[in-house]
């Protein structure tokens, strides 16, 4: 039996992902760049057992279902393939916030999953390669890799060696405080894989995301190196709000928001005009993640916390890269 042991955070995009070049590798049709959060995070532990009849999941405490073990079933066999291994594994997954609801768990979970696995069958992967494995489970765990401000290529080469995560600046660049304003429970309705793919197909919006990605994650690059939290604030709102247009042009419409995700987004440009460095990003959830100064988090947590139907705020830092435990 071999047996290891990881732990990775969750990340969410400032400039985001949204659509695929390519399926079958899981290659991103546009880089992103995001945070690494300290307080949100998922442990896995991987046992490959020669005497395990399948592969088994067990996520917060219960089997999992049939489909989320078949993915990682599928992400195992990635491993298995470069480890030469036929053994099955039993995997053990805990995430310390909810599963499927706009908190990004696929990123943590399957940033945990490759380290974890990759250890257990004895592979000697770089942060670098591990994110490239990171990016078959899920496009945003090859982020979930690196602590800090992470950007994703998005590579050229058909092969994904080069739509690889690296790390653009670590947390002690520019702590910020994130505000996660949690607005629903319930499990998404339609996933990330899904929806892009129907944006990407039906939405007469996805060519001009596409085409003006490259500016905003300049813009971004340069906001985090000069801590210039105005330019930081821009880019980040113009993107969430890109990628929104898209998915509201998409046919059916994928529509995240709920009455309160609007409101805290409302309150945030409130708190703006009264001079506070906040800005806000949602992904494809009802969730606003707010970002602010460690200065004003206290400010800003309970105007966000005061806004009809949220209802929690999880505070959190900007947190570090996967690494065994
Ligand atoms: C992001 N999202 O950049 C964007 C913004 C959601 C909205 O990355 O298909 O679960 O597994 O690669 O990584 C979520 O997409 O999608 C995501 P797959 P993933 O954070």
């Amino acid at each position: 039996m071999r047996q290891a042991r990881a732990r990775a955070h969750t990340n969410f995009a400032l400039v985001k992902y949204w659509g695929k070049r390519g399926s079958a590798l899981n290659l991103p049709a546009v880089g992103s760049i995001s945070v690494t959060l300290a307080g949100l995070s998922t442990e896995t532990s991987v046992t490959f057992d020669s005497a395990a009849p399948e592969d088994t999941l067990e996520l917060n405490g219960k089997p999992a279902s049939v489909e989320d073990t078949q993915r990682v079933s599928r992400f195992l066999d990635l491993i298995r393939g470069k480890a030469n291994l036929t053994d099955h594994a039993r995997v053990v997954s805990t995430n310390d916030f909810p599963t499927g609801a706009g908190l990004a768990s696929s990123a943590s979970g399957f940033a945990a999953l490759a380290l974890a696995a990759s250890a257990a069958a004895e592979l000697q992967l770089d942060a670098t390669e591990l994110s490239e494995l990171a990016r078959r489970g899920s496009g945003s765990a090859a982020r979930s890799i690196f602590g800090g401000f992470v950007e994703l290529a998005r590579g050229q080469r058909d092969d994904g060696s080069d739509c690889v995560a690296k790390e653009l600046a670590p947390a002690s660049h520019w702590p910020l405080k994130v505000l996660v304003a949690v607005v629903s429970d319930a499990k998404k309705e339609t996933g990330s894989t899904t929806g892009m793919d129907a944006s990407r197909t039906t939405s007469p919006y996805y060519p001009a995301w596409v085409d003006t990605h490259a500016h905003d994650l300049a813009a971004l690059r340069s906001a985090i190196a000069d801590r210039d939290f105005a330019l930081l604030a821009r880019v980040t709102e113009r993107s969430c709000m890109k990628m929104h247009a898209v998915m509201l042009a998409t046919d059916p419409a994928l529509v995240y928001w709920r009455g309160a995700t609007i409101d805290c987004v409302h309150a945030v440009r409130e708190l703006q005009k009264n001079g506070l460095p906040a800005t806000y990003t949602i992904d494809a959830g009802p969730q606003v993640k707010v970002l602010t100064t460690a200065e004003h988090a206290a400010a800003v947590a309970s105007r966000i916390a005061a806004v009809p139907g949220v209802l929690r705020v999880v505070e959190s830092e900007l947190g570090p890269a996967a690494r065994l435990v």
